[in-house]
């Protein structure tokens, strides 16, 4: 039987184990001084950076390779604007009316409220949008798989790939966020999954003290 998909060799390298314990112990050293920033100067990132970070996104594994994302990275400060305007909106409705109580109780030790200035001081926004669908050449409609899972991964490799050129971001989900299509002209069957807010930390940036549990706390070994 002829294989019914074309493929090529993988170049796979394989590490010597002390070289994978290094790596691996390096990256988790790497990767845990990641902090979610809230306090951004007004300093623009190197557009290459942001540009090789979402190709460093798109790279995420996702279902039958439709990779159904887009990104929207925007610097120009009037768009900004009007983004913090309808954001602080939803969040003043989301502050006081939609929350429950436990959430918010859940929420206080962070200190956030309903003013986003960030959205306007930070480098980028960089709007990541789900893609229900997708068209073939022909313009035919053709149904996406596993779309949160893989927005939500190519969304887990963009934070690592900034974290990792010295970019700070934060994960950002006004709700609703239906007016970021209207304002960045999305069509409708894309749906606004969340705004990456990056950019360098303000000088005086200050962050919540919290713990990540252990690995016994996080994860079971069946050896
Ligand atoms: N979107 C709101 C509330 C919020 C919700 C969660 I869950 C957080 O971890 C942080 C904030 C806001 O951005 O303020």
């Amino acid at each position: 039987m002829p294989k019914q998909f074309k493929a090529i060799p993988y170049n796979f390298t394989q590490l010597p184990e002390n070289e994978m314990i290094k790596e691996a112990s390096a990256f988790y050293q790497r990767i845990k001084t990641r902090r979610s920033v809230r306090d951004f100067s007004n300093k623009p990132v190197p557009k290459t950076v942001i540009e090789q970070a979402i190709l460093s996104a798109g790279t995420a594994p996702n279902g039958a390779n439709m990779q159904p994302w887009h990104f929207v990275a925007i610097s120009n400060p009037e768009m900004k604007k009007q983004i913090r305007i309808a954001a602080e909106k939803e969040e003043q409705e989301f502050y006081e009316q939609r929350a429950s109580q436990e959430w918010l109780d859940a929420l206080s030790h962070l200190g956030t409220d309903a003013q986003k200035p960030f959205l306007e001081t930070a480098s980028h926004l960089i709007v990541v949008f789900l893609k229900k669908f997708s068209y073939d050449e022909a313009g035919e409609k053709l149904k996406n798989y596993y779309t949160s899972e893989s927005v939500g991964l190519a969304t887990g490799f963009l934070i690592d790939a900034l974290h990792h050129s010295g970019v700070a971001t934060l994960t950002h989900t006004p709700s609703p966020m239906k007016f970021l299509n209207d304002i960045l002209q999305r069509p409708s069957d894309e749906r606004p999954f969340m705004i990456l807010v990056a950019g360098y930390p303000a000088e005086a940036c200050e962050v919540p003290v919290i713990e990540n549990k252990s690995l016994a706390g996080i994860a079971t070994f069946l050896d």
